[in-house]
């Protein structure tokens, strides 16, 4: 099975992003040893504290926060970090080339009950002009990323990435820390029968979600003319993973109690390398008003809405969204 290594210079990725990448996933595979202890090392249940995002902070976060600045503020490659849960950037090496935006532990409150977890990853080239606490930097289109990718903590530690020549997915190889291709230029299926969406949240959503979702509950007596079914995590990192390897579509919709707030998820850590990967492995990834990578970002926790993965199925709902 080829190595992390070879498959990125096949890309052509440059050295010092290669270099980058494996210091991120050195801190990676510290996480999924610390996540694995669970009880064992006391690292479950939550702080005392929130986060800028108004979220309890889970011990995990908090110690996989940690563990990625550090590790990424001392490898002389990054020039300043965007975190979930960093209230402002961090300031790393003034001549670092990269932007690295992260979520360090996407679904953290799966962490209590021993569900899917992972964390999430953007790169994007450091503007040399930028002093290293300037957030505006960060506000760059997706389509600046240079890599983006997710290591997910599952029954196995699986990394998918690209560098914008496909995604591909890894598993550790936790005998002698390597990430072995498992499978090249993954393809997201364009039709599918699998929807995840919070269902919970109906009642809040605008109409066009509303009617989408609707039709396809009506199953085979409906518009649609086919039964679906129904996958949701609570994880980000585990419904993408699940839409990359079989399709489907995922949605964290326009949400009317806080017009303020577009949606729950944050563009810069989770809906820009999602839909980068998705987007490399075929899908498509969409506001419901145009493609996510193309949203010119405001600030660093911006939130937007999330319709992604099989492409037509993400065309058919968009097209809720435009009558
Ligand atoms: P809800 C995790 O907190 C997260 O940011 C995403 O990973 C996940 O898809 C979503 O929120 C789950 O939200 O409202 O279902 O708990």
């Amino acid at each position: 099975m080829k190595r992390l290594n070879t498959v990125l210079q096949n890309d052509g990725a440059p050295l010092e992003l290669i270099l980058l990448i494996r210091t991120l996933l050195a801190a990676c595979k510290e996480i999924s040893f610390r996540v694995g202890q669970g009880a064992l090392a006391g690292v479950l249940g939550s702080t005392l504290s929130e986060n800028v995002q108004g979220e309890t902070q889970k011990k995990l976060d908090v110690i996989s926060n940690q563990i990625l600045k550090d590790i990424l503020s001392e490898s002389g490659y990054v020039k300043a970090i965007s975190s979930e849960e960093e209230e402002t950037v961090v300031p790393c090496n003034p001549d670092g080339k990269y932007l690295v935006s992260y979520d360090p532990l996407d679904g953290s409150s799966n962490t209590d009950i021993n569900s899917l977890i992972g964390t999430i990853f953007s790169i994007t080239h450091a503007p040399q002009w930028m002093d290293p606490s300037d957030p505006s930097a960060f506000l760059q289109p997706g389509t600046q990323m240079v890599a983006a990718g997710y290591v997910l903590y599952g029954p196995s530690t699986m990394l998918a990435m690209t560098t914008g020549r496909g995604t591909h997915l890894y598993t550790l190889d936790k005998t002698h820390g390597g990430f072995l291709l498992a499978e090249e230029n993954i393809s997201v299926p364009e039709q599918t029968k699998e929807f995840a969406i919070n269902s919970s949240n109906q009642r809040h959503w605008e109409a066009p979600m509303q009617d989408y979702i609707s039709d396809l509950l009506m199953g085979s007596e409906g518009p649609r003319g086919k039964d679906f079914n129904m996958r949701w995590v609570g994880a980000m990192v585990g419904d993408i993973h699940r839409i990359l390897c079989r399709g489907g579509i995922f949605s964290y919709p326009f949400d009317k109690r806080n017009p303020k707030i577009p949606g729950k998820l944050r563009l810069l850590y989770e809906a820009n390398p999602m839909s980068f990967l998705i987007e490399q492995a075929g899908g498509a990834a969409s506001t419901g008003a145009g493609r996510i990578l193309e949203v010119m970002p405001t600030e660093i926790h911006q939130r937007v809405p999330v319709i992604m993965g099989s492409k037509e199925e993400v065309e058919t709902c968009v097209g809720y969204h435009s009558k």
